[in-house]
């Protein structure tokens, strides 16, 4: 079920009447006004269907322009607004908490340019991830990004989020050039982002690993030895993969003979497959007679590839599958980063199955807690124990999805009071009445416009 919030509807804000609808369908397009019930209940749920707003009114803008209008229009009416992307957050960013104006830049879906020399890409906001990595793959270049929810989240929702995905460890931050905000500051309607050379050689490799230690390790060992070609690092631990065996069809485990205490998925990318692939089976025999790993298998051919990114990308959905999920976000030292699970396992004992994968890499733990139902009692147990115990040792309780609605009152656990004034200070300049996705991002005692 969806999540109960406490939090009060700003009464600063208009309500939407007739006007309002009239003035948006002067400027706008036909069916780009939407009020049809259908598509405001799935406009107004999240992907995990825990958040749940009551919004009347998505608007569909084709181009910057009516953005402008719009977000003018809403703020001489002190109407609020939600920009809604993919609408693929895990964090209840993306939906409204009340009745804000949605407003989806899904219609602005153009490429503009390629600079085939510099790798420059120009697109729309709208543009989603999957479409422009397509494109750019006819042109031999990569979206230095890449994620599970690659075939619905937009572009502009992985600005806005500065997503991290599978391949940070290889291209970094997508906010090398862009400052995100989970638009708290306003709408993104185009992006240019530099884009890294696609190269022709890319090879997977399984692993598994008995102990986390070895995990570390073999990081360690990848980044050294594999160096210039490592692109992908990412790990899973048992309870992980019997839950994707177990929920997601077709999936099975590339060592059938038993269950593993982690996996490891090592990617490399690179211009010489046989020097390339030599170099990743050479690193998988010395793994295995370093006793880092007890078992490995090099993908065949790029249905196993995708066999075995199934495994890592599916354990979102296969969470979902498995009833109520309590989802966090963290980024720890990595010697420390596996602790909490093992700890959270043990606080909350054999009701609930506590899952640690992610983006090893880049230190980014997703730490998952699965139980049958929702129940208050485990969520007693889970908060704020791994708030407090991720401000402890000094990491981050939003890596990469943002801190939406969710974690908009626990910004404290990670950031000064000092930096919190300043954020607000910066959405006061920029947005003074407040309407740009209300709730989110920042505590409504700190900033309530
Ligand atoms: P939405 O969910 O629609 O919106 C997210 C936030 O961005 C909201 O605050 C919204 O207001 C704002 N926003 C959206 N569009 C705009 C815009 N044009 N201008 C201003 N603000 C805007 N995230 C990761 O970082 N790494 C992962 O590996 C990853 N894997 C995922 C796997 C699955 C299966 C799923 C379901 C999600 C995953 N996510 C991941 C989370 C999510 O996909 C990302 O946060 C993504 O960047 C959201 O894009 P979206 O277009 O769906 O945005
Ligand atoms: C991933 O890395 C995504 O798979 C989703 O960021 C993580 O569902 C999650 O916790
Ligand atoms: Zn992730």
């Amino acid at each position: 079920g969806s999540t109960t919030i406490n939090i009060q509807r700003n009464p600063s804000f208009s309500m939407i009447n007739s006007d309002d609808i009239n003035y948006f369908r002067d400027i706008l397009d036909d069916n780009t006004v939407i009020q049809d019930e259908d598509r405001l209940s799935s406009a107004n749920i999240d992907w995990m269907r825990k958040y749940k707003g009551s919004s009347k009114l998505l608007l569909l803008p084709k181009d910057t322009d009516e953005v402008s209008k719009i977000l003018r229009y809403c703020n001489s009416r002190r109407l609020a607004v939600v920009p809604q992307g993919g609408n693929t957050g895990l964090v209840g960013g993306s939906v409204p908490v009340y009745d804000e104006v949605i407003v989806n830049v899904g219609l602005m879906n153009k490429i503009i340019s390629l600079d085939k020399v510099s790798g420059i890409l120009k697109c729309e906001a709208g543009c989603i991830l999957q479409n422009l990595d397509s494109f750019l793959a006819n042109e031999c270049y990569l979206m230095p990004i890449d994620l599970g929810a690659k075939g619905s989240c937009q572009i502009g929702g992985n600005v806005s989020t500065n997503a991290g995905g599978l391949h940070f460890v290889r291209y970094g931050s997508l906010h090398g050039n862009v400052l995100g905000s989970e638009g708290t500051l306003g709408i993104i309607t185009k992006v240019s982002i530099l884009t890294p050379a696609r190269l022709s050689s890319t090879n997977l490799a399984f692993l598994a690993c008995e102990d986390y230690s070895s995990c570390q390790e073999l990081l360690l060992k990848a980044k050294r030895g594999l160096g210039e070609v490592l692109s992908a690092f990412e790990f899973l631990d048992t309870n992980s993969m019997d839950l994707v065996l177990d929920k997601l069809e077709g999936v099975r485990n590339p060592f059938p003979s038993s269950l593993h205490k982690f996996y490891v998925l090592i990617e490399t990318t690179g211009t010489d497959d046989s020097y390339d692939r030599a170099k990743l089976e050479t690193f998988l025999v010395n793994s295995m007679e370093g006793g880092l790993i007890s078992d490995g298998v090099i993908a065949q051919d790029i249905n196993q590839a995708s066999s075995f990114w199934r495994i890592r990308e599916g354990i979102t959905e296969a969470l979902m599958k498995a009833g109520a999920v309590y989802k966090y976000d963290l980024s720890l030292p990595v010697e420390k980063l596996y602790d909490i699970v093992v700890e959270m396992q043990l606080r909350l004992g054999s009701s609930a199955k506590v899952c640690g994968y992610g983006h090893l890499g880049d230190g980014n733990l997703h730490l998952n807690i699965s139980t049958p139902n929702y129940d208050d009692n485990v969520f007693a147990q889970i908060e704020p124990f791994v708030y407090e115990w991720t401000a402890e040792h000094r990491g981050s309780i939003s890596a990469e999805h943002g801190l939406g609605l969710m974690k908009a009152d626990k910004i404290h656990y990670s950031k000064s009071t000092e930096t919190v004034r300043l954020m607000a200070s910066i959405k006061k300049l920029v947005d003074p009445n407040g309407i740009m996705n209300p709730y989110k991002v920042l505590p409504q005692s700190i900033y309530s416009p």
